[in-house]
């Protein structure tokens, strides 16, 4: 990518997309161009159309998509598959007719097998059954990474896709619903310590094992890849680090300076066993993450501070 590219960031509003755009801001790309979601709705095609021809972008972040959390993934299934579904089929298709050099797809260590051997490698993509509540946006996932790979593969084109494992960080979900564990326990201590709590439910068993990327490094990350990576394979994203949802629980409460109990909801699902991606291609081709846990969660908790009256989170 040239300085003065047209780069496209796609959901720019959204946690990662932000994200991307503050690191090309940073990087002093000057030709980027984005779209709020009233100006452009990426789920219709005519108006995705119209807008490829106009801008004709020549580089594209496709970071915009319909996510949640384990309790929205499997409640709304038919809207994380069709939404999902509809904003890659529009993108990719209008990318390819509109000769865009090189488009990075997102997707999620979702797509892997429930029961994938660990850590997860590249190659271990559907070599068997997804984990139940996420299978619709993991298929809708899968279908847009194949779909960069049937593009290159007809048309010539240079598509590419990478697949981080959970993200957190500013601008992220902090409705309790929809959100992910790590904003929403952050909600749920800081709540719980203003109205002096005995107690905080945390969903599932605790035992589930989750890897965490600061959605900082995760844009960084893209943006090495726009630049230097070229190949039909995805790539995955992550740190190589994991832990339990209740040792994750037992830092934020004490980031947060929360003194109550634990109290495990075994009527909510844990999900996947295990999810710890291998990212050693990407260490190879050059890249690793930089931001430590503890203090990425120290920083996501001034965001929420500083953001939940402005925003009634
Ligand atoms: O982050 P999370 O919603 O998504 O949940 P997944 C991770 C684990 O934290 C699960 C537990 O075992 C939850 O039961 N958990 C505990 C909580 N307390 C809470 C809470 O208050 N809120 C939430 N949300 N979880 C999603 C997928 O899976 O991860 C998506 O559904 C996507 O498809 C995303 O891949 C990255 O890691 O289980």
């Amino acid at each position: 990518m040239e300085k003065n590219s047209k780069i496209y960031v796609a959901g720019h509003s959204g946690l990662v997309g932000s994200a991307i755009l503050r690191n090309l801001e940073k990087k002093r790309f000057e030709s980027l161009v984005i779209r709020t979601r009233q100006e452009l709705d990426l789920t219709n095609q005519v108006q995705v159309d119209a807008f490829f021809a106009e801008e004709k972008p020549e580089y594209v972040f496709l970071a915009a998509a319909h996510v949640g959390g384990i309790q929205a993934n499997s409640t709304y299934p038919a809207d994380f598959f069709f939404i999902n579904s509809m904003i890659q089929n529009n993108v990719i298709n209008n990318a390819y007719k509109n000769d865009v050099k090189k488009l990075l797809f997102l997707g999620s260590s979702c797509i892997y097998p429930k029961l994938c051997p660990q850590p997860m490698k590249e190659e271990y993509l559907l070599s068997g059954y997804l984990e139940p509540t996420n299978e619709a946006y993991a298929l809708a996932k899968i279908s847009g990474l194949k779909m960069c790979q049937y593009y290159n593969k007809q048309h010539g084109t240079n598509f590419i896709s990478c697949m981080p494992t959970n993200l957190y960080g500013p601008n992220d979900n902090f409705d309790l619903d929809s959100s992910h564990v790590l904003p929403a326990l952050i909600r749920k201590f800081h709540e719980a310590k203003m109205a002096t709590e005995t107690s905080v439910e945390i969903w599932g068993s605790g035992a589930p094992l989750r890897e965490f990327l600061y959605v900082d490094d995760m844009a960084d990350a893209c943006v090495f890849l726009m630049e230097s990576y070229m190949g039909q394979e995805h790539v995955n994203i992550g740190t190589g680090k994991e832990l339990s949802i209740k040792d994750l629980a037992i830092l934020i409460k004490k980031i947060v300076g929360y003194h109550g109990e634990l109290v495990f909801d075994s009527t909510k699902p844990d999900g996947m066993p295990r999810k710890l991606l291998d990212s050693s291609k990407l260490s190879k081709l050059g890249w690793t993450f930089s931001q430590d846990l503890e203090e990425g969660i120290k920083e996501t908790y001034k965001w929420y501070m500083g953001n939940k009256v402005k925003r009634q989170l």
